[in-house]
C-alpha cells in the first residue's frame, strides 16, 4: 500500500528537507512538483512536492487507524480554533477549559495572615536596627532581646520608667508569654501594656455612703497643682458628678501672699463655704464648723521637701484632730524625675500619705518616672490632672488611661492604647 505525502515550501530543495525531516530514512517516490506560486515583489514562491512511500501490510494498516485517530484529533483541534476565533459566539458554545482552582475565602485569607506575617517580622527587624541606632551604647542589651520586644523597649526607656522595672517586665514577659504570642511586636506591645496596667495601683473613687464623711488633705511641694485640684474636687463633689455633695474648703495656707484670695475666688464661685486656720489649735473647731459636709477638702501651703520644720507644721495639724479619720493626698506633678519623686515622698511620708494625685500629665511625656515612683511605692493614684482647667482637668485615676499616655503620649481624650 502507498502513502502520499504532500510538503510545500518556498523551493523545491527546501520542501524535500522537510519531507526528510518527516518521512525519515523510508524510500520516497516524487509523484509530482507544482509552482503554486510565482515569486513577486511582494510575496515569495510556494513549491509543492508530492511524495509516496509504499507501506508493508501490517504498518499500513496500523498507519491507517494512526491516521483515523490523527484526522479525528485535528479536525477536533480544527473545529475548536474555528469556534474560539468567532468570538461573538456566547460562552456555553466553548468547551469549558479546566480553570484553575479558586481559592477558597478561607485559604485566601489564612494566606494573606501568612503574608501579613512575614511583613510584621521584616517590620520588627527594621525596628529593631533603628531602636539599636537610638540607643547606642545600650546595643549589646537590647541586641538581646527578641526584636519584637524592641520597639516596646524603646518607648519605655524613653518614658523614664526605670530600667530596673523595664529589665525585669521584659524577663517576666520573656518567662511567660507564649511563644506563638511573641512573634509580632503588636501582640507583644498588647501584652505589656496589659502587664503595665496592672501594675499601676489605682484607688478607685468610691460612692460616699451618707451619714460618713470624707475628709481629704492636699499637701506636696510648692506650684505642684494643689489648690488647683482642689477646686476641681470640689466642684467634682458639689456639681458634677450624678449625685451631689455638701462640699466644705479649708485653707491651711496662710503664708503665700494670696493663698486665700485664690481659693475663696473659687470657693465663692462654687457657692461654697470656706475656713481659714492658722494654727493647729483651731484645726478641730474648724472641721466642726464644718460638720454639717459630706466631703471637706483641705489645701495647704507647698513646701520643699527639704524643709521639714513646714511639713512637721502639717502634721501638727494632722495630730491635733484624733476623731475624725484624714485622707492625705500627695500631688505630685508628672513631669518631675524619678528621683526627686522619691525624695519627695521620704520626707512627706511622716505624714501618713494615703494617696498619690498625679498633676500636669500634659507637660511631660515621661510618665514612666510617675509609673515607676508609684510601683515601688505600692502608692495608689486617686486622681489625676491633665490641665489647668477648672473643674474639666481632672480625672478619677485609670491605669489604662495612664498606661495610654506612658506609651502613646499623652491625650484629653481617654483612648486605650
Ligand atoms: N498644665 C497644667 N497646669 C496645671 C495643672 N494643675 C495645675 N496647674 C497650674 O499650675 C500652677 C500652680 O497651681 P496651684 O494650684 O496654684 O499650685 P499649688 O500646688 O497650689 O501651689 P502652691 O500653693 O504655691 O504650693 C497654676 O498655674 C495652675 O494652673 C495641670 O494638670 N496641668
Ligand atoms: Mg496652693
Amino acid at each position: 500500500m502507498k502513502k502520499l505525502y504532500t510538503f510545500s515550501a518556498e523551493s523545491v530543495p527546501e520542501a524535500l528537507i522537510k519531507a526528510k525531516a518527516v518521512i525519515g530514512e523510508s524510500d520516497p517516490v516524487i509523484e509530482s512538483i507544482k509552482e503554486i506560486r510565482k515569486k513577486t515583489l511582494s510575496q515569495s514562491a510556494l513549491c509543492e512536492v508530492v511524495l509516496s512511500v509504499e507501506l508493508p501490510d501490517e504498518e499500513a494498516r496500523e498507519r491507517e487507524e494512526e491516521d483515523d485517530v490523527y484526522v479525528a484529533l485535528s479536525k477536533a483541534a480544527r473545529e475548536i480554533s474555528e469556534i474560539t476565533k468567532a468570538a461573538n459566539l456566547p460562552d456555553r458554545v466553548l468547551p469549558k477549559a479546566k480553570a484553575p482552582a479558586k481559592p477558597s475565602p478561607i485559604a485566601e485569607h489564612a494566606e494573606l495572615s501568612a503574608i501579613q506575617k512575614e511583613i510584621n517580622k521584616l517590620t520588627d527587624r527594621v525596628k529593631l536596627i533603628q531602636n539599636m541606632m537610638w540607643e547606642k551604647t545600650n546595643e549589646k542589651k537590647i541586641a538581646s532581646i527578641p526584636p519584637e520586644f524592641a520597639e516596646i523597649y524603646r518607648v519605655s526607656r524613653q518614658s523614664g520608667m526605670t530600667s530596673e522595672h523595664l529589665d525585669s517586665i521584659i524577663s517576666l514577659t520573656l518567662e511567660n508569654m507564649p511563644l506563638t504570642m511573641r512573634q509580632e511586636s503588636a501582640t507583644v506591645r498588647r501584652y505589656f501594656n496589659t502587664l503595665l496596667r496592672k501594675m499601676v495601683p489605682v484607688r478607685i473613687e468610691s460612692r460616699l455612703e451618707r451619714p460618713k464623711k470624707k475628709v481629704q488633705m492636699l499637701v506636696g511641694p510648692t506650684g505642684v497643682g494643689k489648690t488647683t485640684t482642689l477646686a476641681k474636687l470640689a466642684a467634682r463633689f458639689a456639681h458634677k458628678l450624678s449625685e451631689h455633695y455638701k462640699v466644705g474648703i479649708m485653707t491651711l495656707d496662710t503664708y503665700r501672699i494670696g493663698a486665700v484670695e485664690q481659693l475663696t475666688f473659687y470657693a465663692k464661685m462654687m457657692r461654697i463655704g470656706i475656713e481659714t486656720v492658722r494654727d493647729p489649735i483651731d484645726f478641730s473647731s474648724a472641721l466642726s464648723s464644718l460638720r454639717h459636709c459630706d466631703i471637706v477638702l483641705i489645701d495647704t501651703a507647698g513646701c520643699s521637701q527639704h524643709d521639714k520644720e513646714k511639713i512637721g507644721r502639717i502634721g501638727q495639724f494632722l495630730k491635733a484632730e484624733k476623731e475624725t479619720s484624714i485622707d492625705v493626698a500627695l500631688v505630685l506633678a508628672s513631669n518631675s524625675k524619678l528621683e526627686d519623686l522619691r525624695d519627695i515622698y521620704k520626707n512627706y511620708s511622716p505624714l501618713g500619705i494615703d494617696t498619690v494625685i498625679a498633676t500636669k500629665l500634659d507637660e511631660t511625656a515621661s510618665l514612666g518616672s510617675m509609673f515607676s515612683f508609684v510601683y515601688e511605692n505600692k502608692k495608689p493614684l486617686s486622681y489625676l490632672s491633665i490641665g489647668q482647667e477648672v473643674p474639666d482637668d481632672l480625672l478619677p485615676a485609670e491605669s489604662d488611661y495612664f498606661i495610654s499616655c506612658m506609651l502613646s503620649g499623652f491625650r484629653k481624650e481617654r483612648e486605650i492604647a
